[in-house]
């Protein structure tokens, strides 16, 4: 079996020596312009060069979750495009939206501006039952970051496209449970895969339906967020502040008014790493079953886009 790794903004030598070690039957290597055909891909937005080169892949490997960027490129036809499948990056995802609702909900920024300032100071606690949230997407990540706040004894809502069942969690489906569900949320958590139809989709209708004083995580793509509506919500007070990890261009520009805004905090793009170890064991293990001609999970439908 060869394989060939294209990883921008990765550094392959680690990479590489991981795939030789899990795969010891492979001739695995670093992919140069004219390089010979290989079976398999391990890419992470890779030249649309590469694909014109390498038309014959059987499947090609994403060392990420979502494919969106992925997708825009002209694609070998016959090659199946699998992502990572959790690989470690749920229980990041739960722990970084968990502290996300807890941080809003328990108002640390407060406490923790007036401790600067020496201040022993009490505010009233918060009810959990008025934080119900949100989460857009129920797929690896959604699921766990909804069963992990159900664990916290928030009021947890979900949404996807097909219908989803999940113990503790209120969910919604489809274009026609939407606004059900944004009226049912005060925290809103978005963790759908950029599609045609995810894009733009927080925006100044949907957000607005959002129960009063609510609060937006914006985990998934940039490009899911109107930034421009998130701020003038924010400036109306129906957002009471937002938590953005993802942006419509990374890094964040300079200047941008999301750096400074005093209601949002951001973080650069890090929520849910991939990480080297575990990708490298269940990529190899993919490959692997797809060598003895079995089925395997995270092969994206090109058609949903995700
Ligand atoms: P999955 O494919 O497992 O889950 C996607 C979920 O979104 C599913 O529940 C799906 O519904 C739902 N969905 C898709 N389209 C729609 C739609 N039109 N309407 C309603 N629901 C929809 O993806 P993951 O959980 O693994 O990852 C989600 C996204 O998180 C990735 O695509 C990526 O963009 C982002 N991500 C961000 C990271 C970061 O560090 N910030 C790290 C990793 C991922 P159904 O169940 O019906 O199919
Ligand atoms: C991913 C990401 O999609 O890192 O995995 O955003």
């Amino acid at each position: 079996m060869n394989i060939t790794f294209c990883c921008t903004d990765t550094a392959s030598e680690p990479w590489l020596l991981g795939l030789r070690a899990a795969l010891p039957h492979a001739d695995v290597s670093l992919w140069t312009p004219g390089a010979t055909p290989a079976d398999y891909a391990v890419v992470w937005a890779p030249p649309q060069q590469f694909f014109d080169e390498q038309a014959q892949l059987q499947a090609v490997f994403n060392i990420g979750a979502g494919v969106d960027a992925l997708l825009k490129l002209k694609l070998p036809p016959q090659a199946r495009i699998v992502r990572l499948d959790d690989a470690g990056m749920s229980v990041q995802m739960a722990e970084y939206v968990c502290h996300a609702v807890i941080r809003h909900f328990r108002e640390f920024d407060a406490y923790e501006a007036d401790t600067r300032q020496g201040k022993w100071s009490f505010r009233k606690p918060r009810e959990r039952a008025d934080f119900p949230v949100g989460i857009m997407g129920l797929g690896v990540l959604g699921a766990r970051v909804a069963r992990s706040l159900v664990q916290f004894e928030f009021p947890v809502n979900g949404w996807s496209r097909s219908p989803s069942f999940l113990d503790g969690v209120k969910c919604f489906s489809g274009a026609d449970g939407f606004n059900d569900f944004l009226a049912a949320s005060r925290v809103l958590v978005c963790l759908l895969p950029l599609t045609p139809d995810t894009r733009d989709i927080m925006n100044r209708d949907s957000l607005s339906r959002l129960q009063p004083c609510a609060y937006v995580i914006n985990v998934a793509r940039g490009a899911h967020l109107v930034d421009e509506d998130l701020l003038a919500l924010l400036e109306s007070g129906h957002l009471a502040g937002a938590t953005l990890d993802v942006f419509r261009t990374e890094p964040l520009p300079a200047g941008h008014p999301f750096w400074t805004h005093p209601m949002i905090t951001v973080t650069p793009h890090t929520s849910a790493r991939t990480l080297r170890s575990e990708s490298i064991a269940q990529i190899a293990g993919k490959m692997a079953a797809l060598q003895r001609g079995e089925p395997v999970a995270g092969v994206v439908d090109r058609g949903q886009g995700y």
